[in-house]
């Protein structure tokens, strides 16, 4: 085929028909059922095939095996094209956010979702990949420099919120949304990352078969020996009560790669901008953190005993703190007496357990908090003026955690589940109204398609002084004496109405769930038990000053940066921090209003089997999540509307030879008026609507049959001409 030909992109629609490859878009359906979705998911997925369109929707099913799909080539051959020609490809849906950004100074985002272990951060990375692959073609260092920190901050990120759980190996414990920033020439010249809550109960404790992040078992397996017994560790992650369940059975195997990410994760860090006595502080306090997890405490006639005190000297060294001020503070708390007078108070030595896993998880979190701070300094745009170089625009990653269900689930889980709530209701209501707003602004009717609204659920968790988190608040403001399971009999008795709301109590006969412990969500994905179990705790999340005002004093400039509070006496201590339940809410309605401010693209992405086996397609889970995640619906909007949408231009470019009107170009006063003379001679006139910019084609077999109409005339196409050219030679 002669070059221009190649070019053309013909392979990427003439993939849309062939039986033998599946429907590249599912809107070519013959009907929109259940059972053919899931079947041309199947065969696309058996033959490697994992991206499908709805429109302009990415569905990608998980392939749990390596690919060459995104290399050079791959970026080549997407590089500038439209959606559709070219198969299906998370760089195409790129390509279009990018073009959308740069041709219409547009700030876009890719909202990138599915249950954990579907896929979800690897195609953020290969969205970012791509993205820095097509920039940058004059090799300017700066932005090379912010493409290079931009890419490497994901290595780091991961080690550092990234744990294995029971649903993924590399599960994201932290969410995540990354704006790139661009200059007027589509140059990316910064970024920022906003991270949404760790998962820090995970510091302390994992389930059976989980690990702790990745960052320790790096650290334990990665360091050279020097340096570990610099910091008083030993290799083996099982002497350490933070690390010891992860280093059960198969999981310790991932010794090797962890010794490897190790390196990794140094020279990321190296190429961001730490530098060595950051990374060298970063460090320390890792291992601060699982020595503090092995302090075991005694009492001793009236008084709490640190078991091993050497155990306090190696934390004195490693935090840069006095050793006295240390003890101190893990054995006793100050408070407020009244009258501005301040006694200290002894811990039991149960009180003091508690005290010290609560330090240890908020010394985790700062330390994540300010590596994410640290990585926004070596990507913030720097020199850029708007004056002088333009608006900047944005496109904006979002890899958040999965939806999920384990055999317990806690806060954490309700957490994270009702942030998937939310990402949910948004897609609703961007898929519409994006369609409605296209209409509009093409002057085209348009007819609406019936939904299930996750709406009651999102009202459930979030409504004030009703929802779950306000009952879960106002427990916490409650005296002392409140429990977690008199929070559950306070939603019992409040929410017990409500149709998505049950426990055990409100339906006794399901033995499923446990008096006084269990409460359970009918999500949008599916039921979710979960155990009130540490929910007071966890949204309180109380962290004595005294841990705080120590801190501050370490002569450890990284550590004493991140407790900027600590410098607050006892009695200027805002008495009712927000919650932590409180602070997510409102982390996540902020992230959603920023969302819906963007031209939004979507990936949705599938987890075709739970023993992440390249070959297995488990037809019931995937049915489960084609149908909560709304799939059918949107084919159905997508049909019911108009399939197919392309500017005039474009449509004539590919099309125009199959017309005499505009082959090989029209002579008449506007586009649209060439494509309309075309699709009348074909007779398509009742099937296609003529919006301000571009042609709207209600049924796919319309394009097809131009798309075969298409088909049969290059050959012939192709042999008059290379007749021509052996003529002119
Ligand atoms: P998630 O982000 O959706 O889960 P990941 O992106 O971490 O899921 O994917 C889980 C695993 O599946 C990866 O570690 C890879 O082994 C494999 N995988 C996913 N996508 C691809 C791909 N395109 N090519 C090859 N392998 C892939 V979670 O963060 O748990 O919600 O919280
Ligand atoms: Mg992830």
């Amino acid at each position: 085929m002669v070059s221009w030909l190649k070019g053309s992109g013909c392979c990427g629609m003439a993939e849309l028909e062939g039986p033998e490859y599946g429907k590249a878009d599912f809107v070519l359906l013959d009907e929109v059922t259940m059972e053919q979705f899931l079947e041309n998911l199947r065969l696309r997925f058996s033959q490697g095939r994992i991206y499908t369109y709805i429109g302009e929707v990415v569905v990608a099913v998980n392939p749990y095996q390596t690919l060459a799909l995104y290399g050079p080539p791959m970026v080549e051959r997407y590089r500038g094209r439209e959606l559709y020609e070219r198969p299906p490809h998370l760089f195409a849906l790129a390509d279009a956010a990018y073009k959308a950004m740069k041709r219409r100074a547009k700030d876009t985002c890719i909202v990138i979702s599915g249950e954990s272990g579907a896929g979800k951060t690897e195609a953020s990375k290969y969205i970012m990949q791509y993205i820095a692959a097509i920039t940058n073609p004059t090799q300017r260092a700066e932005v090379e420099r912010v493409k290079n920190v931009l890419l490497k901050s994901n290595c780091v990120l991961e080690a550092f919120g990234n744990a294995k759980t029971n649903r993924n190996d590399n599960s994201s414990r932290f969410g995540k949304y990354m704006d790139i920033n661009f200059d007027f020439k589509g140059d990316p010249t910064g970024g920022h990352v906003h991270n949404y809550l760790l998962e820090k109960s995970r510091v302390l404790q994992q389930q059976p078969g989980e690990r702790n992040f990745h960052a320790f078992y790096q650290l334990l397996l990665g360091a050279p020996a020097a340096l570990l017994s610099s910091l008083h560790l030993c290799r083996d992650p099982s002497t350490y009560c933070y690390t010891r369940e992860g280093a059960q059975g198969d999981v310790s195997g991932a010794g090797e790669d962890d010794a490897s990410s190790y390196r990794a994760v140094e020279e990321a860090m190296a190429v961001i901008g730490f530098s060595p006595e950051e990374m060298g502080s970063v460090r320390r306090i890792l291992a601060a953190i699982l020595h503090l997890g092995n302090l075991r405490f005694t009492q001793e006639e009236e008084m709490t005993l640190v078991e091993d005190t050497s155990g306090v000297s190696v934390l004195a060294e490693l935090t840069a703190t006095a050793p006295d001020s240390l003890r101190q503070a893990l054995l006793t708390r100050t408070v407020a007496a009244g009258a501005g007078e301040l006694i200290e108070k002894g811990h039991s030595p149960k009180e003091a357990a508690y005290a010290r896993d609560a330090c240890a998880k908020a010394i985790y979190e700062r330390l994540f908090c300010w590596i994410v701070g640290r990585i926004n300094a070596g990507i913030a745009a720097r020199g850029y003026d708007a004056r002088v170089h333009g608006k900047s625009t944005v496109i904006g990653v979002l890899d958040i955690y999965g939806f999920e269900i384990f055999d317990t689930n806690s806060f954490e889980q309700f957490c994270i589940n009702y942030c998937n709530e939310k990402l949910q209701q948004l897609f609703i209501e961007l898929i519409l109204r994006q369609e409605q707003a296209e209409y509009q602004r093409e002057g085209i009717t348009w007819q609406s398609i019936e939904y299930f609204s996750n709406e009651p659920i999102v009202e459930l968790v979030e409504q004030p002084h009703r929802g779950i988190l306000a009952l879960l608040d106002e427990a916490c403001l409650a005296a002392g004496t409140i429990t977690d399971s008199l929070f559950l009999a306070s939603m019992d008795t409040r929410l017990g109405h409500h149709p998505h709301y049950t426990s055990r109590k409100l339906c006794p006969t399901d033995k499923t769930m446990e008096f006084n412990r269990d409460f359970r969500i009918k999500h949008y994905a599916g039921d979710v038990t979960y155990s009130v179990e540490g929910f007071l705790d966890k949204n309180k999340d109380t962290l004595f000053q005294d841990f705080k005002r120590l801190f501050y004093n370490s002569a450890d400039p990284v550590l004493r940066a991140m407790w900027p509070d600590g410098e607050q006496s006892i009695t200027e201590v805002t008495k009712r921090p927000l919650t932590t339940g409180t602070l997510f809410k409102n982390s996540i309605v902020a992230l959603v209003e920023n969302l819906a401010s963007k031209e939004p693209y979507y990936v949705r992405c599938i987890k075709p089997n739970d023993q992440k086996s390249p070959t297995l397609f488990d037809v019931e889970r995937c049915r489960h999540q084609v149908s909560y995640l709304g799939l059918l619906e949107n084919v159905r909007v997508r049909r019911a509307g108009f399939a197919y949408r392309q500017p005039y231009h474009r449509f004539l470019l590919r099309y125009k030879m199959t017309c005499e009107y505009t082959w090989p170009n029209h002579l008449m006063a506007s586009d649209q008026e060439a494509t309309q003379a075309l699709l009348e001679q074909h007779g398509f006139q009742d099937d296609v609507a003529y919006g301000h910019t571009k042609v709207f084609i209600r049924t796919p077999r319309t394009l097809v049959r131009l798309e075969q109409e298409r088909a049969q005339l290059i050959p012939i196409i192709v042999l008059l001409l290379q007749k021509a050219w052996r003529g002119a030679l």
